[in-house]
């Protein structure tokens, strides 16, 4: 028989699964000088590809894979033994296994015989993997290789959580991690951060050999001290995934993004070409919107369009109103809510400022209570400055292009006085020296509702968000933000709101929130949060 006659035999063995003929010709192969290698995979393999597009087409059924499976291993314990080991290649160690939930073992073992045949000392792990047991294997064992295989895209998942326990563990730059299978693709395989897959055992071998000849010393490699850099390395990436992970299997947030989706979709329907402004107030009165309104408190960032210095951005109206503009031109958010700094109200009220050119300002705070002046808001204040600048941005904001509404912004009572003398203070006093305390915010909120006001009469912006930031349950108790700065808004700073008509817009910077008072008692419409 001629080498390609006894080739055909072995596929035709398979085939059909005939175990005596594929014992029978696999003699022959070797009795005749065919390289072991070749007669595996150009004779039994080549059968068991002819049997796999039969079950494909739906000409064979699982007990002929069966039986033809059964065939291959026959002719393959012949063999395999005499399979030639390459001794120049240096001594490798792989961890070999098909994956969690899948029983398919004929490419993985061909792969595992062509990789012994290769010079690698290849532990298997088997069939049905267990993930944690890749892991366990490949540490125990200081393997330079793990290779993993599987057959079905429902198990095909797990290579990216073995992926991810070899980043957990701080393994993944002490091996080579290779995986496989008729449904892996190479996308599929740098989609989990595996080093690399092959379509076949011969491919698989020459890529194994290439990644394993770069790996530095196993001792080195397996060191406590390597796994623990490689670990906090990790770290990061361990833990977006983890996030990732959680976020997919996270009830309330699918259902948000569900409904979000849903929602966007019957509004664009109806409305496709809403202006800024159009959006931001059919938002604020419940009706349809095409999507939902984007106000982020952009700060100092949106400068960098301009450019300017954060300095410049805080003190020109000029380069402030044109940070708003493009905010809404580049970054398409439908509102701009112009906040530059905390230190503009408690400078003008007596603290002192430091003003860096490249850095947010902030206050020094003053020494005493009795240091508190409260100004007129006219040219010469800091606000009064902040007040044109909003105006400005307002008129720019309003221009055809952009149509956007601008939401000026300032800090409300409680925020004002902590910012002029230290939050340490006026918190430690609320207990020790109410009365302090309350004499110097009934005095604050005068300058403030000056401010609300000035804003309001200039046309300064289309709606104010004033910062309550102490509204944090963390810091207070409902009753003290009731006392210290609840109160203080609803009695005087929501008539002078009322007055104008106006929303009163609420910021804040915390995420345990006083919201009983601040949307029931204030009936607040918007909230800007960060
Ligand atoms: C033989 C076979 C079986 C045999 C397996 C026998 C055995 N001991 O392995 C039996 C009958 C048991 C079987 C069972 C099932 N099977 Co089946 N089976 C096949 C079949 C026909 C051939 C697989 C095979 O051995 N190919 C030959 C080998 C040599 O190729 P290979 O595995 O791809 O490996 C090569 C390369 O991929 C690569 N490689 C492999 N591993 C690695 C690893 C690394 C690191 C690298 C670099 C390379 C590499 O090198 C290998 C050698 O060249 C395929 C169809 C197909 N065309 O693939 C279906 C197939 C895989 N089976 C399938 C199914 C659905 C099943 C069953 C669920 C059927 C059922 N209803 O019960 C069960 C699975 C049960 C389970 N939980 O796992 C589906 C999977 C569908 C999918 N997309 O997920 C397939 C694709 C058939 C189909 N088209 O529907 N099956």
């Amino acid at each position: 028989m001629s080498k390609e006659e006894i080739l055909k035999a072995l596929a035709d063995a398979v085939i059909t699964g005939n175990d005596d003929d594929a014992v029978k010709y696999a003699q022959k192969a070797l009795d005749t000088g065919i390289d072991p290698q070749e007669a595996i995979i150009g004779g039994l393999a080549k059968g068991m590809a002819v049997m796999g597009d039969k079950y494909e087409r739906g000409e064979v059924f699982v007990p002929h894979l069966m039986i033809a499976s059964s065939a291959l291993y026959e002719g393959m314990d012949v063999l395999t033994p005499h399979i030639k080991k390459d001794e120049s290649t240096r001594s490798v160690t792989g961890v070999i296994g098909t994956i969690e939930g899948d029983v398919h073992d004929i490419g993985k073992n061909l792969v595992k015989t062509m990789l012994a045949a290769a010079g690698f000392t290849m532990i298997d792990l088997g069939n049905d993997v267990p993930l944690e047991r890749f892991i366990e294997a490949a540490k125990e064992n200081k393997a330079d290789l793990i290779s993993v295989s599987a057959l079905m895209t429902t198990t095909m998942t797990g290579m990216d959580k073995i992926s991810e326990m070899l980043l957990e563990n701080g393994f993944r730059d002490s091996l080579i991690f290779l995986v496989g299978g008729a449904p892996v693709s190479p996308q599929y395989a740098e989609s989990v951060g595996a080093d690399g897959t092959a379509k076949d055992a011969s491919a698989a071998v020459v890529l194994a050999k290439e990644l394993t000849s770069k790996l530095g010393p196993v001792d080195e490699r397996w060191s406590e001290a390597k796994l623990s850099v490689t670990k906090t390395k990790y770290k990061d990436a361990v833990l977006k995934k983890k996030a990732a992970a959680s976020t997919a299997g996270n009830v309330g947030l699918e259902t948000a993004k569900k409904i979000i989706d849903e929602y966007n979709k019957v509004g664009t329907k109806q409305t496709s070409k809403m202006s800024h402004k159009d959006r931001v107030f059919a938002a604020l009165f419940d009706k349809k919107v095409d999507r939902l309104p984007v106000y982020p408190l952009a700060c100092g960032i949106t400068r960098k369009f301009v450019p300017c210095t954060y300095k410049e951005f805080a003190t020109t109206p000029e380069k402030f109103a044109s940070s708003a503009a493009a905010a809404v031109k580049y970054l398409d958010v439908d509102t701009y809510v112009g906040l530059t700094d905390l230190s503009i109200m408690s400078t003008d009220i007596g603290a002192d400022v430091i003003m860096p050119d490249e850095d947010t300002p902030s206050a020094i705070h003053l020494k005493d209570y009795e240091d508190i002046e409260i100004p007129e808001v006219k040219k010469g204040t800091r606000i009064h400055s902040h007040i044109q600048a909003a105006k400005l941005a307002t008129e720019k904001l309003h221009k055809e292009e952009l149509n956007a509404p601008f939401v000026g912004f300032h800090e409300g009572p409680l925020l004002t006085l902590t910012q002029a003398m230290g939050a340490d203070r006026v918190l430690h006093d609320m207990n020790a020296d109410p009365a302090t305390v309350h004499k110097a915010l009934d005095k604050i909120t005068g300058f403030v509702n000056e401010v609300s006001t000035a804003f309001f009469d200039e046309g300064a912006a289309d709606a104010i968000c004033v910062d309550n930031l102490w509204s944090n349950n963390i810091i207070m108790s409902a009753d003290q933000y009731w006392e210290f700065d609840g109160k203080y808004v609803y009695d005087r700073q929501l008539p002078v709101f009322k007055k104008y008509n106006a929303p009163y817009v609420i910021h804040n910077c915390a995420d345990a929130v006083h919201f009983d008072i601040q949307i029931r008692k204030f009936g607040t419409s918007l909230y800007s949060y960060a």
